[in-house]
């Protein structure tokens, strides 16, 4: 079963699992996350019960709680201005009620935790519950000796990412970079996280780590309970010093290779072994890997299939949650056409609680500012609970038949997706007892494949995927 190594764990000895019950359970829940990007919290706490819950969703990435800029872009919420967790995603009320909430359904909470920097405002300004601030002064919190004044790129901004020091102590795109190894700087945000701790959420996901120093990263993380889970996003940057294996001590890390990996089988419009098998060069050990298809930056920069792809999007969250590497997390965010563009508000500012329990169960063609619910959708919810039948059975080696591709979860679970524009008849070699099972990625089981004498047949049309396992008989 994938793990997901604890704070202040002695690395994959004390890896904590998010999952409660042992593999192949069949109502248990998985490890499987879900970013529900910029989705407010009584919206979440909805979700979790209605969709998360039942389908067996192990955790949510949620956007940052606190206070920030005041702003109708969806990126302010990555300004932060106080630590007041009120936001237009919602009140500390609703914040803490979502998390007991979804607990309750058995859905963990990873908050996203903005603490390597404040504002990249140059003015004054006033936050979105009414905090005061300047670029370098936040009253209560900070004062300008706590930032990194870095004096290397005339403007303070990290101009070179293969220069540790420039990315570590110079401004990400003009933010505030917090002095994260000043102690009234570690402290505070130590208070920070462990006020949201203390309302119960699970760990964090430690937003922008490659600009902290990952000595600084496990000071802070050395402060916390050790169950607290920490998922540092430190991208992978080819000739950068900063790597996100220095990131392990402190917990799992984002492996952004994964994404780019399964991204190329797409665009190649082939698959390749070995990219899809077992050997994973340049990532990081399964057990500390999170992996994703996209991101909500990814989606907006470098990903190179995203919601909009339609099928070939859910395929790639099919192979993803069918893999045995790394802890997998299905991006779900709204649909845009600006970069810019902030999920939908109400009159009074706050962002609309749309949850997808009415929501898309599947590709379409969505407006702006739509929930995708990919989450929720037909061809990939159900992969939740394929994880939880395969627990950590061997992934046996790829098949490809024209554009086509597929394998076998041991014994347990068998998957395959067709990309190509004909159907395809794929062959898989099995050792999953013989008998008829549900195609589980059409509704009420509605197809069936068999497997007899050892082996199954996928006939699968062009953009199909089609998953069976041990835990859904036909
Ligand atoms: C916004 C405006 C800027 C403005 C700034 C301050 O867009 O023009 O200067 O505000 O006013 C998000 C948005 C940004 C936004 C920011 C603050 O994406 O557009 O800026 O919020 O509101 C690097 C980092 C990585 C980071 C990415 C975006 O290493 O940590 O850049 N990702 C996280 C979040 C983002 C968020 C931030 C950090 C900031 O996921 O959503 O930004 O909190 C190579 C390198 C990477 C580098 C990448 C892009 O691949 O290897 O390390 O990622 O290029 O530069």
């Amino acid at each position: 079963m994938m793990r997901i190594v604890a704070a202040g764990a002695a690395l994959a000895l004390a890896a904590l699992s998010l999952t409660a019950c042992a593999p192949g359970a069949a109502a248990g829940r998985s490890d499987v996350g879900v970013q529900l990007f910029q989705m407010p919290w009584t919206a979440l706490a909805d979700e979790c019960e209605s969709t998360l819950g039942p389908a067996g969703y192990g955790w949510v990435l949620t956007s940052p709680p606190q206070e920030s800029i005041a702003g109708e872009e969806w990126w302010v919420s990555y300004q932060p201005v106080s630590y007041r967790l009120e936001s237009r995603l919602g009140t500390r009320d609703e914040f803490a009620d979502m998390v007991k909430r979804c607990d309750a359904a058995g859905v963990d909470i990873i908050a996203d935790a903005v603490i390597n920097h404040m504002s990249g405002q140059s003015e004054p300004g006033t936050g979105f519950a009414g905090s005061a601030y300047e670029h370098d002064r936040y009253p209560g919190l900070y004062e300008p000796a706590d930032f990194h004044d870095c004096g290397l790129t005339g403007d303070n901004d990290i101009r070179d990412y293969r220069d540790r020091e420039q990315v570590q102590n110079c401004e990400l795109v003009n933010l505030a970079d917090l002095d994260t190894a000043a102690p009234h700087v570690r402290d505070t945000i130590v208070a920070y996280l462990n006020d949201l701790l203390s309302l119960g959420v699970a760990g964090f996901r430690i937003d922008a780590a490659k600009h902290i120093a990952a000595t600084d990263v496990e000071a802070i993380v050395a402060e916390l309970p050790d169950d607290a889970i920490i998922m540092s996003e430190v991208i992978r940057g080819s000739g950068e010093p900063v790597l996100p294996e220095e990131y392990l001590a402190a917990g799992s890390v984002f492996e952004f290779t994964y994404a780019r990996d399964l991204g190329i089988q797409f665009v190649a419009g082939a698959f390749t072994e070995p990219d899809l098998s077992t050997e994973r060069p340049q990532h990081v050990p399964s057990d500390q890997a999170i992996v994703f298809v996209d991101n909500h930056d990814t989606e907006r920069g470098e990903s190179q299939i995203t919601y909009r792809d339609g099928d070939t999007y859910a395929m790639a969250n099919v192979l993803m949650l069918a893999d045995d590497y790394g802890t997998p997390v299905v991006y779900s965010g709204y649909a845009y056409t600006d970069r810019d563009m902030g999920a939908p508000t109400t009159a009074s500012g706050t962002i609309e609680p749309v949850t997808c329990a009415e929501g898309a169960r599947g590709p379409q063609d969505f407006a702006d500012g739509e929930r995708t619910c990919v989450h929720a959708w037909d061809a990939v919810a159900p992969m939740v609970k394929f994880r939880i039948a395969v627990g950590d059975a061997a992934r046996m080696p790829g098949v490809t038949v024209a554009d086509a591709y597929g394998f076998e979860r041991e014994g347990k679970g068998a998957v395959a997706v067709n990309q190509g524009t004909d159907e395809v008849a794929l062959t898989l070699s099995t050792s999953m007892p013989d008998g008829i099972y549900c195609d589980v990625l059409v509704a009420d089981c509605a197809a069936t494949f068999a497997v007899k004498d050892g082996a199954v047949t996928f006939t699968m049309a062009p953009g199909q995927s089609a998953a069976i396992h041990v835990d859904a008989r036909g």
